[in-house]
């Protein structure tokens, strides 16, 4: 019954809506990254990409957003458009989730946000630029993104770049082993650091082919081991950025963050355009760079999902 009334508050888009009658395998956008994690217009225009991106694979994008009262569930072009260009969206995680739906405000989902509508909707396989995570000096401040408990509880497999130095990446994972979540890594040993390839950090399994990985998440929800997985895959190297370079931008945007005693949602936007302004522009390239690999990730792990059954 609770399933029921969730649903109600769902609306697929047509296409999103053929695909799944179909059979054919979903792919989950978040747009946080569209309205407050990359500026106008290169926020729309990289949607669109990632968007085609998937198709061209042979899976179908679904990006989701809050929209007049319901959770849409793939968007038309004009409405990538208002979200990437209007001031007026919320940042919707969990919390938010209910005060932006009841109130029919516009709303950008989270990771945590995204997932929460993905698994409602049916969808597995979600893909995003970086997730969220424990914040350095967390032991003093308690940040740690809603994004890492939505991972414990709600099975969706999230493909992202790692997450960022602007996080603890050590006190991430640690969080994300205490819950139970899987790190997966293809390309590579190591956990991602978004900017750059290497976090330091190994992740808790390499596995290369999407057949494998798939294997892996299947197995995991087979045994009704609920919650979600994630699969860190490396920014190209043509567009990572120099470690000691993004080091030294990230310290000074945490000071920044500090002084101006910048907290709660408002922090991760504010550090990633001081990262943006701070590298002239250069850190939005190797944004849309890693997006768009993590795109081509995911959609064939959705392909391989489907094709692994259940
Ligand atoms: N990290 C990025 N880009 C982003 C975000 C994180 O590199 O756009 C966004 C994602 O939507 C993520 C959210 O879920 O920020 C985490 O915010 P918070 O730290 O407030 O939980
Ligand atoms: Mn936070």
């Amino acid at each position: 019954m609770v399933a029921d009334l969730a649903h109600s508050w769902l609306k697929f888009s047509a296409s999103v809506a053929t695909a799944k009658a179909a059979g054919r395998p979903l792919v989950a956008l978040e747009s946080t990254i569209i309205a407050h994690g990359m500026p106008y217009p290169e926020n729309v225009r990289t949607a669109r990409e990632v968007e085609a991106l998937i198709r061209d694979l042979g899976a179908e994008p679904a990006t989701i957003a809050l929209i007049g009262g319901r959770i849409r569930i793939g968007l038309s072009d004009d409405e990538l458009e208002l979200l990437a260009s209007s001031d007026q969206v919320h940042k919707v995680s969990r919390r938010d989730l209910p005060a932006v739906l009841a109130s029919g405000g516009l709303g950008a989902t989270t990771v945590a946000g995204t997932m929460i509508c993905a698994a409602l909707a049916g969808i597995e396989v979600f893909v995003t630029g970086g997730m969220g995570g424990v914040h350095r000096g967390a032991q003093e401040t308690f940040d740690i993104s809603a994004d890492l408990q939505e991972l414990a509880k709600t099975s969706v497999a999230v493909v992202c770049a790692g997450a960022k130095s602007i996080l603890d990446i050590g006190l991430t994972l640690e969080y994300l082993e205490t819950h139970g979540v899987p790190v997966l890594s293809c390309e590579q040993d190591n956990f991602a650091a978004f900017y750059t390839r290497d976090s330091g950090y190994r992740a808790d399994f390499r596995l290369d082919d999407a057949t494998d990985q798939a294997r892996f998440i299947r197995t995991k929800w087979d045994l009704g081991l609920v919650g979600g997985v994630v699969l860190s895959t490396p920014v190209p190297e043509a567009a990572a950025m120099p470690s000691e370079e993004i080091d030294a931008l990230t310290r000074q945007a945490l000071a920044e963050a500090k002084a101006q005693g910048v907290t709660g949602k408002a922090i991760t936007p504010f550090l990633l355009a001081r990262i943006k302004a701070l590298t002239g522009g250069r850190s939005l390239a190797t944004n849309i760079a890693l997006v768009k690999h993590n795109a081509e990730v995911g959609a064939r792990l959705a392909l391989a999902l489907a094709n692994a059954g259940h």
